[in-house]
């Protein structure tokens, strides 16, 4: 019986964990109290980690598909040696764009995807499809015209706040926000602040607000144009912020001002009195922030949404400020920059889509490989995602990766998308390895945690790291040893933080451009040899951490971290390496906003040409057409799904069939009760559902959970695969992020 340290891999918080492990088995896992920002902090999930690392359906061994469909099994340098073999033929006849990844990391594991993106490199691609451009790109959009670069994220100091607009999120089931149920009863309690909840349902979130606007779904826009309206037009902006910090405020006030309010306000259903109230107290608090998530990244208008969230706490100067929004710096780049009035991003064969932040939208890729041209996708791995199920519609999907030439999945377990797959590859289990994300939101103190492993890879699974770096090698674009690298990395640490290491592989990549985009591979081998058992693939951290600490370097020197401009990196780098439970890696001071902005001038950007004109659009926006009685809001996040990471159904404690939840009143008039099959039809397809009645929903809506429909053990789908409902083309027309929470369908009793 062991205890040791960790972290949870279900969602972005990445909540540090004690464990106890016998017979290579949790069997306790409670919330680690040394960890810098969770503190001791979990929800219920964690506890059955258990059924992620132990299951009938994990990978245990390379397998290839036959013609019939079924998989034998391969040795690894059989199935890379092959794998490589047929990516260079597809690079040689087709060129680079006929290959796209998809994935690269899921809630747990970003450092796979260091070692992955060197593969696009290789097979000179661009084209990076990701989950993230299913929710978040729109986001990152505005934040390169606002801010100046993709990269610059925004995060909300809710602690700190005296009033928090909480829109399209329920953090008490999604978290989000550093111990999400602790915070919320912290609002919840205090008198003097206030908590503003703006859902279509009764969430659990929203029963605790002082004030929930129980919106109208997908007028989201609307409302926050007239709480801006109405801020501007009562003088509530802060005017002193706007001139100090910021560009272009004069033509954005004369677009706020002409907002129709009244007529706005009538779109969402609330009353008037209601808003106001919202929009007078949030300007007017002395500290105030707005914590939004797919409830309006996934609905209609959602680059827009993006924008006018952002509007709510600039206008107001709540940014840059303690218990408002912040920018915040990255250790592990999570996302990239990629603005696409520039011509060096390559847009796709069919849709002639751009990047954002460097990923392509899941919702356009069944096009790009299944269209007739030439230049289609014809080669694709996939790794820590099961798109046949998460992206937007499911068959789609099955038709379009039915007709690739050469299909890879990299997973711990047996997806649908792997079924599907030529080649299935077997990653170790993040807890069978060192790992971390780059979910390092926080300001000002940010944190980072790297894992170490707990158990030895099941069977013949390998780390991402260890995949990578062989197919890159089997691609002759890399040898398999580095000698003068290796002996240098032995040498010195101690002495010098690794100074004449970065020092001769700055000096190597110089003279082996071949080798530049290979630089994590290639630490992997040489400096990976030093460090301690399992932390190998930790090496390019090393690389990260000095560019950090030179950037950043007087927030990591008030975040403890001592050496000077050389060896201040290192330092970091070994403090993370040895720290268990997490390292606070950089204090900042609020100050360093502006420094974090990206425009030369270091002011924000107001004025969007293509927001602003959407924006005026909106006067003449239809209400979208009413063919269909009900809108689905298909994804719900609930205290037992954790997107596609388990699959043994076993793990949920309550809602196995993953119900389709109804207002009682629209029940009874379709003759639906509690538990009752339904079958829920939208124009794309349709899937049958238990039914389960609930008030907290608006009449007119239904709502299906996210992270169900798996097939277990060769079993049919346990729960609803809700993607089957949901159409590619039902997009915002600028990023093509899908509207997967205003899905309208047909609700029926299904005769049993
Ligand atoms: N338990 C659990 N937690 C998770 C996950 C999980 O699978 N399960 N997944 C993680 C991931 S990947 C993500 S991205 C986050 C997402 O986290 P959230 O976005 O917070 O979760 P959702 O339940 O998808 O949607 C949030 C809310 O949006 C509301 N909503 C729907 N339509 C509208 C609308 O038109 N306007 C407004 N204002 N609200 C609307 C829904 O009623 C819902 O309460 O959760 C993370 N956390
Ligand atoms: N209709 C609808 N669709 C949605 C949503 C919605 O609300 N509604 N939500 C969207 C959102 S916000 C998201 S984030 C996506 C999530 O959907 P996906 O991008 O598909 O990501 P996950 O569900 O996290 O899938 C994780 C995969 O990684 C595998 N895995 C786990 N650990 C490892 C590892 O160490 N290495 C490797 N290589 N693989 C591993 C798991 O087995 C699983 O197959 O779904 C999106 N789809
Ligand atoms: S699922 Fe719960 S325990 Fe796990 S990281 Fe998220 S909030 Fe923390
Ligand atoms: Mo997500």
């Amino acid at each position: 019986m062991t205890t040791d340290n960790t972290a949870c891999i279900l969602c972005s918080r990445n909540c540090g964990l004690t464990v106890t492990i016998e017979n290579g088995r949790f069997t306790r896992i409670r919330g680690d109290d040394e960890h810098p920002v969770s503190k001791g902090y979990i929800c219920q999930k964690a506890a059955r980690l258990e059924h992620y690392q132990n299951h009938a359906d994990r990978l245990t061994h390379p397998l290839q598909r036959l013609a019939d469909g079924s998989f034998v099994r391969v040795s690894w340098d059989e199935a890379l040696g092959d794998i490589a073999r047929r990516l260079i033929a597809i690079r040689e006849k087709h060129g680079g764009r006929a290959f796209a990844f998809y994935g690269g990391g899921g809630q747990g594991n970003h450092l796979g995807g260091i070692y992955s993106q060197q593969l696009h490199k290789a097979m000179q691609s661009r084209f990076v499809y990701s989950s993230l451009a299913q929710e978040k790109t729109g986001d990152f959009w505005v934040n390169g015209r606002l801010f100046g670069h993709q990269t610059c994220h925004t995060t909300e100091d809710v602690e700190h706040a005296d009033y928090v607009l909480f829109i399209g999120t329920n953090p008490y089931q999604a978290h989000g926000i550093p111990n999400a149920r602790d915070a919320l009863r912290d609002l919840q309690r205090d008198p003097a602040r206030t908590m503003v909840v703006v859902d279509p349902r009764r969430s659990e979130t929203a029963k605790q607000a002082d004030i929930h606007l129980q919106i109208r779904p997908g007028t989201d826009a609307f409302l926050m144009l007239a709480m801006l309206g109405i801020i501007v037009r009562e003088s509530l902006h802060d005017r002193d912020f706007l001139s100090r910090r910021c560009q272009g405020f004069a033509q954005l006030e004369q677009e706020l001002l002409a907002v129709p309010i009244a007529d706005y306000v009538q779109r969402t259903e609330l009353a008037a009195a209601d808003v106001e109230r919202v929009a007078r107290g949030f300007a007017t608090a002395r500290a105030a922030c707005v914590r939004i998530d797919l409830g309006i990244q996934q609905t209609l208008h959602s680059t827009l949404n993006s924008y006018l969230e952002k509007l709510l706490y600039l206008v107001t100067g709540n940014f840059g400020k303690r218990g408002g929004n912040n920018l915040h710096s990255f250790l592990l780049p999570l996302i990239g920059h990629s603005d696409e009035r520039m011509q060096k991003y390559p847009r796709t064969a069919h849709h002639r889509m751009f990047p954002i932040s460097g990923l392509y939208p899941p919702n356009i890729l069944p096009d790009e490989i299944a269209h007739a041209g030439e230049d289609r996708i014809r080669a694709m791995f996939v790794d820590s995602s099961n798109p046949v199920l998460t992206a937007a519609d499911t068959a789609a999907y099955e038709r379009a990766f039915g007709k690739l030439e050469l299909l890879v999945v990299v997973d711990v377990a047996m997806t649908e998308t792997a079924r599907m797959a030529h080649y299935v590859l077997p990653a170790a289990s993040q807890f069978e390895k060192w790992e971390a994300v780059g979910f390092n939101l926080e300001f000002p103190a940010n944190a980072f945690h790297l894992r170490h492993g707990l158990f030895p890879p099941l069977a013949e699974s390998l780390p991402e790291a260890e995949i990578y770096t062989r197919l890159l090698e089997k691609m002759g674009e890399i040898p398999p040893r580095f000698p003068l690298l290796e002996r240098l990395a032995g040498l010195e640490p101690q002495i010098t933080g690794h100074v004449l290491f970065l020092g001769a592989l700055a000096a190597t990549l110089a003279r082996k451009p071949r080798w530049q985009p290979y630089a994590a591979s290639i630490l992997y081998r040489s400096l990976g040899r030093t460090l301690p058992e399992g932390a190998a693939l930790a090496a390019p951290l090393l690389g990260l951490t000095t560019v950090y600490s030179r950037r950043h370097s007087a927030a990591v020197r008030r975040a403890g971290h001592r050496g000077n401009k050389l060896t201040l990196g290192a330092a970091l780098f070994r403090a993370i390496i040895e720290r268990r439970s997490g390292t606070l890696m950089s204090t900042h001071t609020f100050d360093d906003t502006w420094s974090l902005i990206h425009h030369p001038d270091r002011r924000i950007h107001l004025a969007i040409p293509e927001m602003l004109a959407e924006l005026r659009a909106l006067a003449s926006a239809a209400v979208p057409g009413a063919d269909f009685p009900f809108i689905l809001m298909a994804g719900e996040r609930r205290s037992y799904n954790a997107n596609q990471i388990f699959r043994d159904p076993a793990w949920r404690k309550v809602d196995r069939h993953g119900a389709l939840r109804l207002h009682p009143a629209d029940a009874q008039k379709l003759g639906l009760s509690n538990g009752a099959r339904a079958s829920c039809r939208s124009a794309t397809g349709e899937v049958e559902v238990v039914v389960e009645l609930d008030d907290n929903l608006r009449r007119g809506t239904a709502t299906l959970p996210h992270g169900y429909g798996q097939r277990y053990r060769d079993s049919t789908p346990t729960g609803p695969q809700i993607n089957r409902l949901t159409a590619a083309a039902h997009c915002d027309p600028l990023t093509r992020t899908p509207f997967h929470k205003y899905v309208p369908v047909h609700i029926a009793p299904v005769a049993t």
